[in-house]
């Protein structure tokens, strides 16, 4: 389950000086049980499962297996808390807040084919399987995770093998390689602001 909480940058920066005025924090708890009866989630009725609290104008919390983890608890709580940056006014109106609560699943990937499909493999024997990885010419530059499951058709246990590939782009010359240390030096991470994370390092994401 992923949880996207986003408030409009024009609340973020409004004034577009790289100071941060508002920002916000989205949480993820597992409520056990109402304990005293008032049909809120208290916070020590609460258990923290995941949090987002990059210095941003989204975040995003995920967590596995949201049915298991419930179990017989009494729910899943999403909440989103706005902070006060060092350029916040002396009031801050209500903030629009937009959060999205996804559910997610594993899928086929086209991109990713083994051979061959399947083996007989003797006791004590082996096979080779060999993945291949063709992602399309317009695929987005990032990095991309999957597994590859492998069933045994006897035991009926499966064993997942995790993967991952990056794709990358190739950058024209009207860009400047920021990583590429021409100077000798990495850019300054604070005058290099993007949309992950005001106070983090900018390889971090952007
Ligand atoms: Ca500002
Ligand atoms: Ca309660």
């Amino acid at each position: 389950m992923d949880v996207v909480a986003t408030i409009p940058y024009s609340w973020f920066d409004a004034d577009n000086d790289y100071i941060l005025d508002v920002r916000l924090r989205v949480w993820i708890h597992i409520w056990r049980a109402d304990v005293n009866g008032n049909g809120r989630p208290d916070p020590d009725e609460m258990m923290l499962v995941n949090y987002g609290y990059n210095w941003a104008n989204w975040n995003l919390a995920t967590m596995a297996t949201p049915t298991i983890k419930l179990g017989s608890y009494r729910g899943i709580v999403v909440s989103v808390d706005l902070v006060r940056g060092p350029d916040a006014p002396s009031y801050v109106p209500p903030v629009p807040v937009t959060v999205a609560v996804t559910y997610v699943d594993t899928a086929g990937d086209p991109w990713v084919s083994v051979s061959p499909f399947s083996a007989t493999i003797p006791p004590g024997g082996n096979a080779t399987f060999t993945l291949t990885v063709r992602p399309p010419a317009n695929a987005i530059p990032t990095t991309y995770i999957g597994e590859v499951v492998v069933t045994n058709n006897v035991t009926g246990i499966g064993m997942h093998v995790p993967y991952s590939f990056n794709v990358y782009a190739t950058v024209g010359s009207s860009f400047v390689n920021l990583t590429a240390g021409v100077s000798r030096w990495w850019p300054d991470a604070l005058l290099i602001r993007g949309a992950t994370d005001w106070a983090w390092r900018f390889e971090s994401g952007d």
